[in-house]
């Protein structure tokens, strides 16, 4: 059969459940597009991603991953040359039920080997995916089949075990969810899903640098960076589930405006209630899943973000020399002679680079902090989002509503200073 037909197949026995994602999404592609609903789940919306394609064959669920060369467009200006799986990095969100037997087609499209590794999930030591150790590379041109039956469910990962400094490097990686086969605490209305990762590309240049340790310049959700990182939406008093991933090499305190969420699960499982705890921030430590649950019932613009200030801002800004409190002006005016229309910034702080908008930069190159808001420049980049939650919203709609329109009286306002004398 060949992948065409493979893939028609897949959706036609999605059929029912696919025809109910198309509707529930109508912009998919603009926010992600839906998964299939299982067990009358909301579909899992994987932000600038989809859910992969899948068939039934003699009871078994078969997904079909090709690991090849991709290109991901980071934000509009910027375009990297990535490694992934199916077109896309990441990869395509792998969805299941627990019970089900599933086979997962691995076809290896690069010049050197890879494996994948199923992180999280409890299987044959032979279908865990490390390369030399549970089984042999999957050399260029190959396809291996893993084939097992969920015994867990939650939020899981996959990403290659065989040169992984490169491949990880490069965006190889996935989500992989297991629906629960009854429902573990109250079904959520809208289950998004994020992977993060972190990338060290020079400014100027469009592939990252697979040595890097622990400088890297580019954070990002999905392989997005803010503004190119689709909102999440929901409306007023929906239960709002966010699954987030982490394949960095460093911890991302995830942290929510507006609501005090619980963490329901992990890549270990699902978090008994006694011991889920209220909290705004929640740390994704480097190879971990965290998903988070929490009502919405407060409708606005609400910020959702990695909380290290240099995980929401661009290449551009780092390494940059700290002039804050220097006096350039004598310099600006004698390099004024050298580099015509040359402009002193940072003197006062770093805001002024956030409207460095029309100012060269070096080709594929983003501005270190970017994003328009109702109110002005949002200087950010990075890992950051916006939660949109509107009183108004069809159930299952996942269209960008546009910025909130406060009502009167609830903005910060402009007045006087107080004399506390
Ligand atoms: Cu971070």
């Amino acid at each position: 059969m060949d992948r065409r037909k493979f893939l028609s197949v897949g959706a036609a026995s999605a059929g029912v459940l696919m025809a109910r994602a198309a509707m529930a999404a109508p912009q998919a592609g603009v926010i992600g597009e839906a998964g299939p609903a299982a067990g009358g789940h909301a579909p899992v919306v994987t932000l600038n991603g989809k859910s992969a394609k899948w068939r039934m064959r003699d009871g078994v669920k078969e997904f079909h991953l090709i690991a090849e060369e991709v290109e991901r467009e980071f934000a509009p200006g910027m375009k990297v040359k990535c490694w992934g799986y199916n077109g896309m990095t990441p990869g395509p969100t792998l969805e299941a039920v627990e019970g089900e037997r599933i086979r997962i087609y691995v076809t290896n499209k690069l010049k050197e080997h890879t494996t994948v590794h199923w992180h999280g999930l409890f299987l044959p030591s032979g279908m865990d995916g490390v390369g030399g150790l549970s089984q042999p590379h999957i050399k260029p041109g190959e396809t291996y089949a893993y084939e097992f039956t969920l015994k867990n469910s939650g939020t899981f990962m996959y990403h290659p075990h065989a040169d992984e400094m490169v491949q990880l490097a490069l965006g190889m990686m996935g989500l992989f969810i297991v629906h629960p086969k009854r429902p573990v605490g109250p079904k959520p209305d809208r289950d998004y899903a994020m992977l993060l990762h972190n990338w060290d590309i020079e400014p100027g240049t469009r592939i990252a640098k697979p040595a890097t340790m622990t400088d890297f310049n580019l954070w990002t959700i999905n392989s997005k960076v803010f503004p190119a990182i689709a909102p999440m939406v929901a409306r007023t008093g929906e239960r709002v589930r966010i699954r987030i991933g982490n394949l960095s090499m460093h911890e991302h305190p995830m942290h929510l405006h507006g609501f005090a969420f619980k963490t329901v699960g992990t890549d270990g499982g699902w978090v008994p209630v006694s011991a889920q705890m209220p909290e705004v921030t929640v740390i994704v430590g480097v190879g971990q899943t965290r998903t988070i649950e929490f009502v919405a019932d407060e409708p606005g613009d609400w910020a959702f973000h990695c909380h290290k200030s240099h995980h929401t801002m661009n290449a551009m800004g780092h390494d940059t020399p700290n002039l804050i409190g220097v006096d350039q002006k004598a310099a600006e005016e004698k390099l004024r002679d050298i580099i015509p229309g040359y402009m002193a910034m940072g003197s006062n702080g770093m805001a002024d680079m956030s409207e460095m908008a029309g100012m060269p930069l070096p080709d594929n190159t983003l501005p270190m902090m970017d994003g328009k808001g109702p109110y002005g420049p949002l200087e950010m980049g990075g890992m950051f989002t916006v939660l949109k939650v509107r009183d108004r919203l069809p159930a299952g709609d996942y269209r960008d509503p546009g910025w909130y329109q406060a009502p009167k009286g609830t903005v910060a306002y402009k007045t006087r200073a107080p004399d506390f004398s």
